[in-house]
């Protein structure tokens, strides 16, 4: 599908939290890649479904490596490039990073996109960024889904660290919450009662390979 001049190719959108997460690990790596614009558009293109037959983004390729799942190429990335800092190999350090991963999956991350539906994506284009929450028609819906993502991210708050990272070194869960909570920073989310994780958006925001990666929305 595609010619490439570089070994590893990205198949992206600038707006996609999933796709940013692994282009700041790239950024991090220092790894040269090619990228494919994917449009969030359905269907997705069929040369694109082809290639990843749920047709999300991302998908990363590596040679004959074919890989979708944002975390499962995070995980992949940093075992390729044996960086045993970003994710351990001995298994309880590994556990704690995996635990963070599939928390933030499978716990966190569902809570918190209804209320980025109605701010962002239902105020403006989102292939553009989306627009501004003071736009969005329903206040009171959004209030009640900004409170239920402030307190799932309470329960958050109490299992990641208190030094601007999620496991207390920084690892590739960082890189994986890291689009998300910058996303929230245009949203209406009281962290006041959330230090840990207000810390950790303001660390993850500032990081330089995390800028470099080119957040959008
Ligand atoms: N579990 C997948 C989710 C990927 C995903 O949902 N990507 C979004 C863009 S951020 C997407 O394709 N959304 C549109 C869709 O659901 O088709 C991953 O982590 O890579």
């Amino acid at each position: 599908m595609h010619i490439s001049g570089h070994q590893l190719h990205l198949y992206d959108h600038p707006v996609s939290s999933n796709a940013l997460k692994v282009r700041f690990l790239l950024a991090l790596l220092e790894l040269d890649y090619d990228r494919t614009h994917v449009p969030f558009a359905l269907p997705r293109p069929p040369e694109y479904t082809e290639l990843n037959p749920f047709g999300r983004i991302p998908t990363l390729v590596d040679a004959e490596l074919v890989l979708a799942e944002s975390n499962a190429i995070l995980r992949y990335l940093a075992d390729r490039e044996e960086r045993d800092d970003l994710y351990p190999r001995p298994p309880r350090e590994r556990a704690v990073v995996d635990a963070a991963l599939d928390t933030w999956a499978t716990l966190v991350r569902p809570v918190l996109l209804p209320a980025e539906d109605l701010a962002l994506m239902d105020t403006g284009d989102w292939e553009q960024g989306g627009g501004r929450w003071e736009d969005c028609d329903d206040q009171d819906a959004l209030r009640e889904a900004v409170g239920r993502a402030q307190r799932t991210l309470g329960r958050w708050e109490r299992i990641i660290a208190d030094n601007g990272t999620v496991t207390g070194s920084f690892s590739i869960a960082d890189c994986c919450v890291a689009p998300v909570l910058w996303r929230w920073l245009r949203l209406p989310l009281d962290l006041s009662e959330l230090p840990r994780t207000a810390a950790l958006q303001g660390t993850l925001a500032a990081n330089p390979a995390f800028v470099a990666a080119g957040p959008v929305a």
